[in-house]
């Protein structure tokens, strides 16, 4: 898919944005200064390595990218030519396809390369992530990664592919549910952070660059979000985005830099979504964002104009619906039909420009919750071969250059 001009427009925006990072004062609000990537892509040195080395995977070469190197690992390269996923030959025999319409049941509804999207399915048994191209329709193996018998949930794919985090209460955890990652470019775990507990930590969401990670961590009874610097293995404080006491915040999402973080708080009752600006450490004036109903699921662009939610509210087509909101308009925008349809349709997952977008929604499909996609130039929404199962497929994170 190419929308002429919108890439270079959006690659602008976020050398904008890292520009004013660096430019902001050193204060508690600060963010740490980004190394340039221009010397070999910083996000190498980031903390699923545990530490400053610049960690790099073996092989691979540099590609310019409107005026920065970026690492591109040789090893992911050749695994995308992998045997797909073993049990996919199973699974086609099984599955029919009822509900998809025409083309989009076998074809892909989007094209291009390396486009991919991880989501949670439990059809093995107990919740796996799967890592599924939706151009090459099919699936890529992930060694190591899902435990057999413990859920892993919520994964979180980082925008440059080598990192893939998600959420699991698997016994040799710390307890309760703990955030872990997973290197893609070796095709193993990463070393831990330090930021798993015996409570919950849940809902990870990395950055745009990748070079943080945001979560959710039960502290007291009630959620509050965390924001991880990988570079300075250290927590970034976030004084003005915590409800107040009693209430929770969730379902962090921030921009490619965590200088914009949407979330959700009930500190107004119902579930509603805000949007922190991180500068100004406080919230953006966004009415339009606050309903009586559940407003959730948020899913924020890099370059923080486009934010994607999930609503209850009336005006819908019913259950939750999906809506795509222009915090630089301060307008909503209007989606294709059939993104929404009567049942629940939610977790919307956005590419760098807002123009694709994969969600989980319960309409009729190939079983339970499925992830679709749906590409806004077209006005398609589809799936791609074999990509649901008669189970629960949710949580999908979109990685789409
Ligand atoms: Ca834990
Ligand atoms: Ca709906």
């Amino acid at each position: 898919m190419r929308v002429p001009g919108a890439r270079a427009v959006h690659r602008s925006k976020l050398r904008d944005e890292a520009h004013r990072s660096l430019e902001r004062p050193p204060g508690p609000l600060s963010h740490p200064r980004r190394g340039s990537c221009s010397a070999g892509d910083g996000r190498a040195a980031g903390f699923w390595s545990g530490g400053r080395g610049g960690r790099r995977a073996t092989g691979g070469h540099r590609r310019a990218s409107a005026g920065r190197l970026c690492y591109i690992p040789r090893t992911l390269n050749a695994r995308l030519t992998s045997p797909a996923w073993p049990a996919l030959a199973a699974l086609s025999a099984v599955l029919t396809l009822a509900g998809c319409s025409g083309k989009n049941s076998t074809q892909p509804i989007v094209t291009g390369f390396g486009n991919i999207v991880a989501f949670a399915s439990d059809r093995d048994g107990s919740y796996d992530i799967f890592l599924y191209d939706l151009s090459a329709l099919r699936y890529y193996t992930l060694p190591g990664l899902n435990d057999a018998t413990a859920p892993e949930r919520r994964p979180s794919l980082g925008n440059d592919a080598q990192v893939l985090a998600f959420a699991t209460n698997r016994a040799s955890g710390m307890g309760d549910y703990d955030i872990l990652i997973y290197d893609l470019g070796t095709s193993s775990l990463a070393p831990t952070p330090p930021i798993n507990t015996p409570g919950r930590e849940d809902e990870p969401a990395f950055t745009g660059d990748a070079l943080s990670l945001m979560f959710v961590r039960d502290t007291l009874g009630v959620r509050r979000l965390r924001f991880y610097y990988g570079v300075g293995n250290r927590f970034i404080p976030l004084p003005g985005i915590d409800a107040p006491p009693g209430f929770n915040d969730w379902a962090p999402a921030p921009n490619n830099t965590g200088t914009r973080i949407a979330f959700v708080s009930d500190r107004n009752g119902s579930p509603d979504v805000f949007v922190y600006d991180a500068p100004g450490d406080s919230l953006l004036d966004l009415p339009d964002l606050v309903s009586d109903s559940t407003d959730t699921d948020p899913w924020l662009t890099p370059d923080g104009r486009y934010l994607a939610f999930a609503s209850t509210r009336t005006g819908g087509m019913g259950g939750y619906d999906l809506y795509l909101y222009d915090i630089s308009a301060k307008a909503f925008v209007t989606l294709a039909a059939g993104v929404n349809s009567a049942e629940d349709d939610r977790n919307p997952s956005l590419n760098v420009n807002a123009m694709v977008m994969s969600f989980q929604s319960t309409r009729a499909g190939t079983g339970g919750t499925d992830v679709w996609n749906h590409d806004r130039t077209t006005g398609q929404t589809g799936q791609g071969s074999n990509q649901d199962s008669a189970m629960e497929d949710i949580e999908p994170s979109l990685r789409w250059p």
